[in-house]
């Protein structure tokens, strides 16, 4: 039978959890989200100073090293964090506003979103919005948008959005790395992927 406390119990617990995987999914938590419930300053542009928050990374994983935070910022597959002059924030998905410096970009023809089947028909009733983010989030290929889509739903609905009319529209566009970013796209510009 098993006699570990459960203080060793909550310390492996931990340990097990710090996978790079979940620190990153925890980077998004704070730098995404701004909890509340962790001690965090951002500026306009949703930077927070870096010992503020490797200091509030280590309330959730004591054991983490400085380095390991690093390792995850720059191993990110989405670059989706950016680590500069001292101080860090997520470059997309943010809840909260955020001057992120974005250019308008005139985006290429098409655009594709990724989603579950069910919201689907939501959508092309209602139009893209972005829920509880700042923004609509757009993948530039069917093949990335459906990675998007997969975490959602095994089988995702792809969206394919007219950019090219909803910028003659007015629709503004934003580069971000690999995504396109914008406020919400009405129906209109919006159709469904038939494979
Ligand atoms: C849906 C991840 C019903 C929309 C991803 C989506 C992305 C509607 C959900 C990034 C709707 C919002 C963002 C409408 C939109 N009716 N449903 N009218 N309009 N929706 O997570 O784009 O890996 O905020 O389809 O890869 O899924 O975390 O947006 O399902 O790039 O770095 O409302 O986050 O990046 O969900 O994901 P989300 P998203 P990371």
């Amino acid at each position: 039978m098993s006699t570990l406390s459960s203080q060793a119990k909550k310390e492996i617990k931990e340990v097990v959890l710090a996978s790079p995987e979940s620190l990153s999914r925890f980077l998004s938590f704070l730098l995404r989200h701004h909890p509340a419930s962790y001690p965090l300053h951002f500026d306009k542009h949703g930077f927070v100073e870096w010992g503020e928050l490797v200091r509030a990374v280590q309330i959730r994983f004591p054991e983490i090293a400085e380095r390991e935070i690093i390792n995850v910022i720059e191993n990110s597959d989405k670059k989706r964090f950016e680590l500069r002059e001292g101080k860090a924030r997520a470059t997309y998905g943010h809840s909260f506003p955020v001057d992120l410096g974005l250019e308008t970009v005139e985006p290429p023809s098409r655009l594709y979103h990724g989603t579950a089947r069910d919201l689907a028909q939501s959508i092309l009733r209602e139009g893209l919005k972005p829920r509880g983010r700042q923004y609509v989030h757009l993948s530039p290929s069917i093949e990335e948008a459906m990675d998007v889509g997969k975490r959602r739903d095994p089988a995702p609905s792809i969206v394919v959005v007219d950019s090219r009319a909803a910028h003659a529209g007015g629709i503004l566009f934003y580069s971000c790395g690999q995504l396109f970013l914008t406020t919400e796209i009405p129906p209109r510009f919006l159709s469904l992927w038939e494979k």
